[in-house]
């Protein structure tokens, strides 16, 4: 058992009812037409009734016995036509109903949708249901995506070094391709997102490299694109701003100016030519050192409707993203919302605006951006991360569901309370043209995908949400232990409670009580709190926490950099104040004593200490819940994930004694009783930055930092 197969293992159902129940349900196959991706939906049943049943189920032309499973749309099959559903006018494009009927007077299951790939979905859907042991003898489920674009974002090099990428190199072969399209790797990479739902991916680094919009490289993009297009997901492509300086030796890439704008309607259209469905372009521009209009005196709408433009006449799309670093002031918490806000309303409706959930850069824990529930009249995208560049690489167990959920449901107050982000992007509060969510997921050529095996669990989180933002974080990790472990209560039980508490352990010994960013330059692995140099001032530990002997954090209030204006009321107001601001995320906005009194009675200094202590004790817990899951766990993964859990043990331990060291350093006080001392000096800690061996496979990249 190593992993590759994710979620859709199919291993036969241990439960005897259960077991007889869907024998019993699925004696035929009936799927109507002949398109790729109903072959593709009827392939998938076939595999997985197969593997769940332990039965090979026969295709049939129609329905002859009981236990027929009928799959379709009202135009490929007369069956499904004659059934009259009429919940289906409501499901869109994309969404699917299962349903039990009768059907030549016969008991049977229908897989039904408007749209051929809305039945694919409808038969992952299906699979999902007795892959978690689900009563299947009266089935009336129906779903539609809330969100239009649901799209993973790979920072994948053309070198195949994959910038934060933890898991192995780059899957995309680009040296095979296009000859060896039908690597299954491919093919399997796409069912995967398909089964959650997945409608885009964008295949290369925001940090992008000119070479992509090349012949060479769009015949093997469009190779990729051949793949996925049946399972339902689009291919985009991030794009270098001043391409047409780079691979055609313009003088500028000035947005307004006329030969630009040609050039990138002609590449745009030879794009199209290659992939005739190509989603559009992701852009990363003026942040970071990449490219962008600024350099030509423009602003970001303005590159942003050019290439706008260019799609347009083929129907794609531009994810124009909101990570910069302008205007540069005092506090970079701002930057974004300054830079976009005024240029609200005036970017086209083909340009999608995607924003990190947090101002500053997908850290365990940020307050929302403010720019959701302030651009209303820019259609947004939320960006999340799965891969864990924050949260100890493909090493430390953190699912990251908890914190999908915690952006998803954050209350922007915009239209009054219940404005959440959640809400924002399904469109119930502005009225978007499109909006869409997007996460970094970084998979390599690792046999498992994602290096730590509990790093699928947040893919399929983000998957799934993105799908319904309104589904659990725990839900989701119900099913995705069920489908990816077993449905063994023994197994289950523990696990869940891993999964539950493993975000905060991560955010406990990093980032307590709202620190952010106290990371060693670069790698973003290890602790450096005590770092205060670097090319830019916030790019250092101390820019973030501040600590003086008189106290820490960063005070974003009105006698500070007064960021907390850019919310809506009655969050500006609660922030303002550190009695009503919620504890996790007190320092991010207060600059306080270290005496400051906390909630639970302790001081700020004793709280924060309690906190790392607590963040160490749960990654003991965690590994205490692995061990009681043994007999139930395969024996690759058991060991596999419990020896990940001594390396997470050592780093949260050095994360809370170098921090704590650090801080003492500065405030002078005491730990509180009860409390171990750090292990080592301050000194050794200082040491270990430069010496302690940190994996990490893409750095130095080119035309990387
Ligand atoms: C930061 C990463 C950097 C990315 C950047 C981005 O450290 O590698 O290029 O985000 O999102 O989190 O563009």
């Amino acid at each position: 058992e190593d992993g590759y197969r994710m979620w859709l293992r199919y291993d036969q159902v241990a439960d005897s009812e259960r077991l007889a129940q869907y024998r019993k349900h699925f004696t035929q196959l009936v799927v109507a037409g002949d398109s790729a991706t109903l072959e593709l939906a009827a392939a998938e049943l076939t595999r997985g009734i197969e593997g769940l049943t332990g039965r090979p189920v026969a295709r049939a032309d129609k329905a002859s016995r009981a236990g027929a499973l009928i799959v379709g749309t009202p135009n490929t099959s007369s069956t499904i036509a004659a059934l009259k559903m009429s919940k289906l006018t409501s499901l869109g494009q994309e969404g699917y109903l299962i349903s039990s009927r009768r059907v030549n007077g016969k008991p049977a299951t229908v897989i039904a949708a408007n749209t051929e790939v809305g039945a694919l979905y409808g038969a992952f859907a299906l699979l999902r249901q007795l892959q978690t042991h689900a009563d299947i003898s009266n089935l009336e489920l129906h779903s539609a995506p809330s969100v239009k674009h649901r799209v993973v974002n790979h920072w994948d090099n053309l070198n195949r070094l994959v910038e934060r990428g933890y898991a192995g190199l780059s899957l995309w072969d680009w040296g095979t391709l296009p000859a060896y399209k039908d690597n299954p790797r491919y093919h399997d990479y796409a069912r995967i997102n398909a089964s959650l739902g997945i409608n885009g991916t964008v295949i290369n680094n925001v940090n992008a490299d000119a070479r992509i919009l090349t012949d060479q490289f769009l015949e093997k993009a469009a190779a990729l694109a051949d793949v996925f297009r049946p399972y339902g997901i689009k291919l985009y492509l991030s794009v270098k701003f001043n391409s047409p300086m780079l691979l055609d030796g313009f003088e500028t890439a000035d947005p307004l100016d006329p030969d630009v704008q040609k050039w990138w309607q002609e590449r745009t259209k030879k794009v199209y030519d290659y992939i005739p469905d190509f989603g559009g372009f992701l852009v990363k521009a003026n942040s970071e050192g990449q490219p962008g209009p600024q350099d030509f005196g423009r602003n970001h709408a303005e590159g942003a409707n050019m290439l706008a433009e260019a799609l347009e006449p083929f129907g794609g799309v531009v994810f124009w993203r909101a990570f910069v670093y302008a205007p540069e002031q005092g506090d970079r918490f701002r930057e974004a919302y300054d830079e976009f806000m005024p240029l609200d309303g005036q970017f086209k409706d083909n340009v999608i605006v995607q924003i990190k959930n947090g101002p500053i850069d997908f850290q365990p824990r940020e307050p929302f951006s403010p720019l959701f529930g302030s651009l209303k009249k820019t259609n947004i995208a939320l960006e999340l991360q799965v891969t864990q560049e924050y949260f100890g690489f493909s090493y430390h167990l953190a699912y990251q569901g908890p914190l999908f959920a915690e952006a998803l449901n954050a209350d922007t107050y915009a239209k009054g309370e219940g404005s959440t982000i959640g809400k924002i992007l399904a469109g119930d509060i502005f009225e978007y043209q499109q909006t869409g969510m997007a996460a970094v997921i970084n998979p390599g050529t690792d046999r498992n995908w994602t290096g730590h095996p509990f790093v699928q669990s947040s893919w399929y989180a983000f998957g799934r949400m993105a799908w319904d933002y309104r589904l659990g974080s725990e839900t989701i990790a119900d099913e995705w232990l069920r489908m990816t472990f077993s449905n063994d209560p023994a197994l289950l039980q523990p696990l869940h409670e891993i999964m539950s508490i493993s975000r905060e352990a991560g955010v406990n010994y990093r980032s307590p009580l709202g620190l952010t960013h106290l990371y060693a330059q670069g790698h973003h692995y290890g602790p450096a709190p005590w770092h205060d140099k670097s090319g830019r001032p916030d790019w250092t530990a101390y820019y973030y926490h501040q600590a003086t002997k008189d106290g820490i954090g960063f005070d974003r209030t009105q006698s500070g950099s007064n960021a907390i204006e850019q919310y809506h009321e009655p969050l500006t107001q609660r922030f303002a104040n550190p009695d009503t601001t919620p504890e996790d995320l007190l320092l991010w906005f207060h600059h306080l004593s270290w005496r400051y009194e906390m909630d639970s009675g302790r001081s700020l200094w004793h709280e924060l200490v309690h906190k790392y202590d607590t963040g160490v004790a749960q990654v003991q817990q965690m590994q205490n819940l692995w061990d009681s899951a043994k007999d139930y766990v395969d024996t690759e993964r058991f060991e596999h994930v419990k020896a990940l859990l001594k390396i997470q043990e050592r780093d949260a331990i050095h994360w809370r004694d170098a921090c704590i060291s650090y801080f003492q350093s500065v405030n002078g006080l005491s730990l509180p009783k009860g409390s171990p001392k750090p292990a080592h000096e301050l000194e050794y800690y200082k040491r270990m930055e430069k010496e302690l061996y940190i994996p990490d496979p893409w750095y130095p990249v080119p035309g990387g930092h």
